[in-house]
């Protein structure tokens, strides 16, 4: 039988990894169609709002990355114990989010000189801002980003932390105890182990 899920993105981790880490770690079987920056512009009109990653299931097209996962997260009750605990995965991904953001600004910037002003705040503010405040919360949370247990959370916070790494050719988590912690833990689940190992190699 055909998967019932097809993810469609672009030949990248970017936003598909969260949702292909979410697929792996739950064994749930996916299809999971790339495109190149060259073939995008004759697809992106039938993108509900132009933009990637996209899922289709059941004659539906989902789209909006953490919608989609929250949704893969509950099926595999990786949302915590309540709702008090999914909200506060909600809203470590949130901020993650605001993180990944602005190194994202910074990589595509075309304007030279904004690239080097962008790059001084990035990495003398922001990154450091970011960084010691995660590290604090994965340390307050007993090794993980929500009350000591695995969630969807650590599972997206990772493969995001992963991607910026190699977007920005540093590895930024290395110093900071807590989230090396975490992102050694995610990467060490025999699932995600797999897939990483036989996932299509991409810069980023
Ligand atoms: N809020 C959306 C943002 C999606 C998004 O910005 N996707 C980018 C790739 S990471 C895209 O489709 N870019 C191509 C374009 O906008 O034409 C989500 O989280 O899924």
């Amino acid at each position: 039988m055909a998967p019932k899920y097809t993810l469609k993105y672009f030949n990248l981790r970017g936003l598909g990894e969260p949702l292909r880490f979410l697929f792996a770690y739950g064994g749930i079987e996916y299809e999971d169609v790339r495109f190149s920056f060259e073939e995008w512009p004759a697809l992106k009109g039938s993108m509900p709002y132009g933009k990637a990653p996209v899922i289709e299931t059941d004659g539906e097209v989902l789209h909006q990355t953490m919608a989609m996962g929250r949704y893969l997260a509950r099926q595999l009750k990786l949302t915590g114990g309540d709702d008090w605990e999914a909200m506060l995965c909600d809203m470590a991904i949130d901020t993650v989010t605001d993180f990944r953001l602005q190194i994202v600004g910074y990589h595509y910037e075309k304007d030279e000189s904004l690239k080097a002003q962008k790059k001084e705040v990035l990495f003398n503010e922001t990154i450091p801002y970011y960084l010691e405040k995660f590290d604090a919360d994965v340390k307050k949370n007993d090794g993980h980003f929500v009350r000591g247990k695995l969630t969807w959370a650590d599972l997206v916070i990772v493969a995001i932390f992963e991607m910026l790494q190699d977007m920005l050719q540093v590895n930024f988590t290395e110093k900071y105890s807590n989230l090396k912690g975490i992102m050694d833990k995610v990467l060490a689940l025999p699932q995600i182990k797999e897939w990483v190992e036989k996932r299509p190699k991409t810069n980023y």
